[in-house]
């Protein structure tokens, strides 16, 4: 590693990148030690404020795009050159833990600073960006943000997605982007010669190996669904069950025949029906309408695509006494990361003396979208018995800030690269 980069890598402060974690996590603080953050609320938004002020405190210019994605740059002397790009995300679950994407935009913001503060010229400009609505808690589908930069997905597809309370996110979004008017506006899929995104493993696999980096191959592949189940409101009482339309019946009779489906002795699949609605969800009255989520992923293309294939089947069949309405909502086959930017990861692990290991990922991230159009590429440090999503997540000090040294060497490799 070259001199210069050592004192870059060497200015990465686990201290500071701690503070920041800990400033970031009393932005919509829950209970245990977790933070509800959702998309595009007044949280997202104080969020990003205060990432703004770091930045600004460093004179890196800050822009948005027309989805709200947030990018830090700190410029190349090349400025023609497409910029080596890092990042994640500021939302979080409704209960997140502390760590998920806030770190990997926070080991990218602190490999911006100590890069700064050593002075290092890159060809290169190196960006940070803060995705929007990676998460799909609040708006689903996930990562939304990245979709529609990588162009995968078109704005116009989401602006009037509703959350819980009806709040469209044409709404949020432009409340979102209001709060902060004197951004630059940012282009969308503008060329990027690399991404490397740094995140917490979300899975026990490092910690049972005892290793701090994570050198991430790939990801698996995922389908969302959105399933709605028309019926009729009755009397709980009186109505016969058998000239009920009951929609909550029939929406166990469909998770249940998708359960069935994916049944799988090796426990690769992964189904899960996480968010339900039910109206008039009330004791004594049988529910018409319900509305509920379908999330299955597998590492494998051809099983991901048979069973996000078998979803709708499957549901129509199982529907006894209503009609239903399934919605794809989310189309994401397996990716495989870019052996260079693998090699970087792993070599600047090496270089550091850091114990790592190659692995897969399985939570999806806005990665799988900058693989499409950029040599892509993950770290992952280790977190307390592989748990998130839950306000129990938690984090060494020490392992992240050995993931931001090696974001740090990797990302001056790749801007510094055919120099
Ligand atoms: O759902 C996921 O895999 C990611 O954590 N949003
Ligand atoms: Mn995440
Ligand atoms: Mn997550």
């Amino acid at each position: 590693m070259r001199e210069a980069h050592q004192d870059a890598v060497a200015r990465v402060s686990e201290e500071r990148l701690w503070r920041r974690h800990m400033e970031m996590a009393r932005i919509g603080a829950i209970p245990g030690n977790g933070v509800n953050r959702a998309a595009l609320s007044q949280e997202d938004i104080a969020a990003r404020k205060v990432l703004i002020g770091w930045a600004r405190d460093r004179n890196f210019e800050v822009g948005v795009d027309a989805i709200g994605n947030l990018f830090v740059r700190r410029p190349g002397h090349d400025a023609a050159a497409a910029p080596v790009m890092t990042g994640s995300h500021l939302d979080s679950q409704p209960r997140g833990g502390r760590f998920d994407g806030v770190y990997g935009v926070l080991a990218g913001l602190e490999a911006l600073q100590a890069i700064d503060e050593a002075g290092v010229k890159t060809r290169r400009p190196i960006e940070l960006v803060a995705w929007t609505n990676e998460e799909g808690g609040r708006f689903p589908p996930c990562t939304m943000g990245s979709a529609v930069y990588t162009g995968a997905r078109k704005l116009e597809d989401f602006l009037d997605v509703k959350d819980n309370e009806g709040v469209a996110l044409r709404n949020a979004l432009a409340q979102t982007l209001a709060a902060t008017p004197e951004l630059a506006q940012r282009p969308m899929k503008t060329p990027v010669a690399a991404y490397i995104e740094a995140h917490i493993e979300q899975g026990p696999l490092l910690e049972n190996a005892g290793k701090t980096i994570g050198v991430v191959t790939g990801i698996q592949g995922l389908r969302w669904f959105s399933i709605e189940v028309f019926g009729k409101t009755d009397h709980a009482g009186t109505t016969p069950l058998a000239l009920r339309q009951d929609a909550l019946r029939d929406a166990v009779y469909v998770i249940h025949a998708l359960h069935e489906l994916t049944r799988d002795a090796t426990d690769t699949v992964r189904f899960t029906v996480g968010r339900m609605l039910v109206t008039p969800n009330s004791t004594n009255s049988v529910a018409s309408h319900v509305l509920f989520s379908v999330d299955v992923r597998h590492p494998d293309p051809v099983t991901i695509d048979r069973l996000g294939k078998a979803v709708e089947p499957t549901a129509r069949k199982a529907a006894k006494q209503c009609t239903i309405k399934v919605t794809p909502t989310l189309r994401d086959d397996p990716c495989v990361f870019d052996p260079g930017v693998i090699s970087a990861v792993e070599r600047a692990s090496n270089e550091l003396e850091l114990r790592s290991m190659r692995l897969p990922s399985g939570a999806s991230h806005d990665a799988m979208y900058m693989a499409r159009i950029c040599p892509t590429g993950m770290i992952f440090v280790p977190c307390e018995k592989g748990v998130s999503h839950n306000e129990a997540e938690n984090a060494k000090s020490a392992d992240l800030a050995a993931g931001a040294r090696v974001l740090t060497a990797a990302l001056l490799e790749l801007a510094n690269k055919d120099e």
